[in-house]
Parts: C-alpha cells; structure tokens; sequence
C-alpha cells in the first residue's frame, strides 16, 4: 500500500527542547527555565539554556530537513519570547524571530506547524498562580492571538496545547514536572483552565479566520492486566485520566461523570462555570495525536511485573488512584524503559473513530528514545529507530484502511533534544546532535524517513 497523495510526512521539535538562547534577546523565564535550575529535578541537573542552539541555528536546520524531504515542520512558540511576562503586547524580536524561521521554511517547501503552547508558561504567570488560576486561560488567548496576527498569513496549521495531560496532572498531581507541584486539587483545576484556555484560543484564531486550528493529546491504548475488579477499575481510572478527561470535553462537551466522581473528593475539577464547556469543544479541523505506548495497568500493589517508579505510589499523576500500575506485558523495549507496541496505535485510532465525532486526525507525534551510539565511522547505524518507526507507519497503514480519517504523521524528533526531566541522555532524533560541537549528523533512521516520503510507502525498505 502507498499512503494517499495528500498524507503529510513530518517532524516535530519543541522550543525548549531544542532553542537554547534562554537569556537571548528580552525573552522572560518559564516554568521549565525554573523547574531545570532547581536542583534534583532533572537528570545530571540538564536544563533547556543552550540545547541544540537551535535559535541561532535555525537556518542550517532548516537546510537539513529540507534535504531529508520533510513536507511540513510542527515547532512551538516560546511564550516568554513573546510576552516576557506573560501579558501585555508582543515582543518584536522573539515574533521577529519565529517569523523568519517561517519564511525560511516557506522557501525550502516545508509548511509550518505551530503549537502555540508546548509546555513553557512564562514564571511571571505562575508566581500570579499558574493554570490553577482561571485567568491564566484569559491570558493564554491574548497570547495566541498575537502569534497568530504576525504569523497567520504564512502558518495554516495550529495547535493551541501540547498534552494538557502532562502540564496539568504530571505538572501539578505527579511534580515530575514543571511546575513540579503534588497538589491534586490545584492538578485538576489547572486540567479545566487548560482545556478551558485551548477553547478560548480556538475563538480567538477563529476571529483571524485561522485555516485549521486543533489541539494536540497524548493518549495511549489502555487496558487491565486481568479481569480482576482491581485491575479492571485501576484501567478504567487510568484511561479516564489519560483520555477521557480530555476527549470528552474537547470533543463531546461533557467531562466522564465516572471520573468527576472519583475525584469529588479533591473539589473536582474546581470552578466550572456554565458556558466553559461550549467554549472548550468549539469545532475543530483537526485532532492531534501524540501516541507512544500502550498502558496494561494493574491495581494490585503485588503484582510481579510492576513498573518501577514512574507510575508508582509515592508520585502518581492520578489523584485519588495512585494505586493504579503499569505492568510490562512483554514487549520490546525503548531506552526509556517504554514498551514498543505499535498495535495499540491502531486501537487508539479505532476508539476515536467508534466512540468520538468525525475529525480529521494527525499523528503530531511518534517516536523512540535509544542510546544511538556513534560507530566507528562516524554515523548513527539506528536500526532499532527505522523499526519503531515502520512499526508505527505500518499501523497507520491499518487504521487508514479501516477508514479512520488519518491525514498525517509528524516524527518525534527530528533532532536529539532535551528530554525534560530526563535531560540529554536519551535520544529521540532522526539527526544526531553533538552536545559539545553542535554538529548535526543525520542517522540511519533519517534516509529511511526520507526514502519513505519520497516512495509514500513501506516497501523495498
Ligand atoms: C511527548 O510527551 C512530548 O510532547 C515531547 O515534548 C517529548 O519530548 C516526547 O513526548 C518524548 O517523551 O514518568 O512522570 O517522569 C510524551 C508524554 C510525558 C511521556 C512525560 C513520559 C514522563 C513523565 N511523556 N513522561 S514521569
């Protein structure tokens, strides 16, 4: 099979994650610049200060991706390059400086993608009280109608939020990261004043006539270890968490009545005021789909294949259900420690189609860490990656024939970047980057990409 003609082969990249420049040009701290200087929350104390300098780099990384063929490239806008503190009018230089990455972009063939808001509110937000506080979604609107004033013209396809999952509940119940909070009440309040800031956004743009506007969520297969009443609620908590909590409303109007019940306890989801859920399922072009690894969860705290620490006890993003656990189930795994499962690709996409309204769906992001060690000559011989990343196309493939409206594939990453709390040492790039020389080398898993967009197909690879 060949993917269709109008299928879009992309990368993906974050402005923390690779910009570096931190202190370059008025832009104001973030969460993140906070959360990485604070010792002990991120391995080897590794921050987003220089990363792969992508900011003073970005031509030469545009010339790389346009030699790799790329048709289009999702970025996210820094926030505090563009209101230092979070508000008032938009900085010329930090607009300046996304508008000629856009341009250079547009002359190499590429369409831009922007997420307006990947993960990096600026800290002066947060000390006014962060996604807690209802006005932070006010002032996320102001800011994406900025954005989208100086760059519209040029970008046609946005994402208001990157995985409102990890900034609210892995931000806020879990700590692990920024702002690095264990506070389940202000986790689900800041869950409602995302979705809340993702809806007043889309008005905004709407207002500018924006093209295709959408949201971007990271959702995984997810199912019990058993048929155990403790494993089947720990599953149905975890895919309530995960996906519903934000599907629904996104999608449906309405927030899980189960999950609302579970967390009554921590005051639900705070103030949820009449009209906020018109506002957060406005219609939208296209749904975003960040999609890594399949959940089988258990309730037992017993169980012999538990996963260590990262869904464990003492930091559980789930308020009220930590005692909820990923057990391996004997897949393959990535450097991370995550399993390689890309069936459960094709049962997320079937769920959406069977259970939600008709959108257009993108993968905005799929990807693998490995170590990708430098062989003797002097390239990255990436083999594990190209089968990841078949893997997953391949499961495209399926869903697409099965009639799921799947119209893109956006790589994580194209470039090795910074990995949030993980810091540099796991790899997710199709390009190696040199931490030390800032030298880009594509590896194996790049000319496969290229090949595979240039064939828009599978086979002879
Ligand atoms: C995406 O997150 C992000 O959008 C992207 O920026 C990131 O680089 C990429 O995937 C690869 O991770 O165990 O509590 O310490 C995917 C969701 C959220 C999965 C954070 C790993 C670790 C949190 N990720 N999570 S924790």
């Amino acid at each position: 099979m060949t993917f269709p003609e109008d299928f879009v082969f992309g990368g993906a990249t974050a402005a923390y994650q690779i910009e570096g420049a931190a202190a370059a040009d008025g832009r104001g701290l973030s969460i993140w610049d906070v959360f990485s200087h604070t010792p002990g929350r991120t391995v080897n104390g590794d921050s987003g200060d220089v990363a792969i300098d992508h900011y003073h780099r970005y031509k030469d990384d545009v010339a790389i991706m346009a030699s790799l063929g790329l048709e289009a490239y999702r970025f996210s806008v820094s926030w505090p390059r563009i209101q230092p503190d979070g508000r008032g009018r938009g900085l010329e230089a930090g607009l300046d400086f996304y508008s000629r990455l856009t341009d250079e972009l547009l002359n190499a063939d590429i369409d831009p993608w922007i997420t307006l808001y990947h993960w990096d509110l600026p800290q002066a937000l947060q000390e006014a009280g962060g996604w807690p506080n209802r006005d932070t979604a006010y002032r996320f609107a102001d800011y994406s109608a900025i954005v989208h004033e100086h760059l519209g013209d040029r970008v046609k396809h946005w994402i208001t939020l990157n995985e409102p999952f990890c900034s609210s509940l892995i931000g806020h119940a879990s700590g692990r990261h920024a702002p690095g909070l264990e506070d389940p009440s202000a986790a689900l309040a800041s869950v409602h004043h995302l979705l809340l800031g993702h809806g007043l956004a889309v008005d905004a743009l709407r207002a500018q006539k924006v093209e295709n506007v959408g949201i971007t969520l990271n959702l995984y297969a997810v199912e019990p270890a058993s048929d155990d009443p403790v494993d089947t609620d720990a599953a149905r908590r975890v895919d309530g968490f995960h996906n519903r909590l934000f599907l629904d409303p996104v999608l449906k109007g309405r927030y899980p009545q189960d999950i609302l019940h579970d967390v009554a306890e921590f005051g639900g989801l705070g103030d949820v005021q009449d009209g906020d859920l018109e506002i957060i399922s406005r219609p939208l072009d296209l749904l975003g789909v960040n999609y890594y690894t399949r959940y089988v969860i258990t309730g037992r705290e017993d169980h012999p294949d538990l996963v260590g620490e990262r869904t464990g006890q003492l930091h559980s993003p789930y308020p009220g259900a930590a005692g909820a656990r990923e057990v391996r189930h004997g897949m393959p795994l990535t450097d991370l420690g995550w399993e390689i499962d890309p069936d459960g690709l094709v049962d997320v996409l079937a769920r959406l189609k069977r259970e939600y309204p008709a959108v257009p769906i993108v993968i905005t992001e799929n990807g693998a860490a490995f170590a990708d060690p430098i062989s003797e000559d002097g390239v990255v011989h990436d083999a594990d990656r190209i089968d990841f990343v078949w893997g997953h196309l391949a499961a495209c493939e399926r869903a697409i024939a099965a009639g799921v409206p799947l119209t893109g594939y956006f790589l994580w990453s194209i470039f090795d970047n910074y990995e949030w709390a993980e810091g540099y040492a796991k790899r997710f790039g199709a390009v190696h980057v040199d931490y030390e020389t800032q030298v880009r080398t594509p590896k194996d898993s790049a000319h496969w990409y290229s090949s595979v967009i240039r064939t828009r197909s599978l086979e002879q690879q």
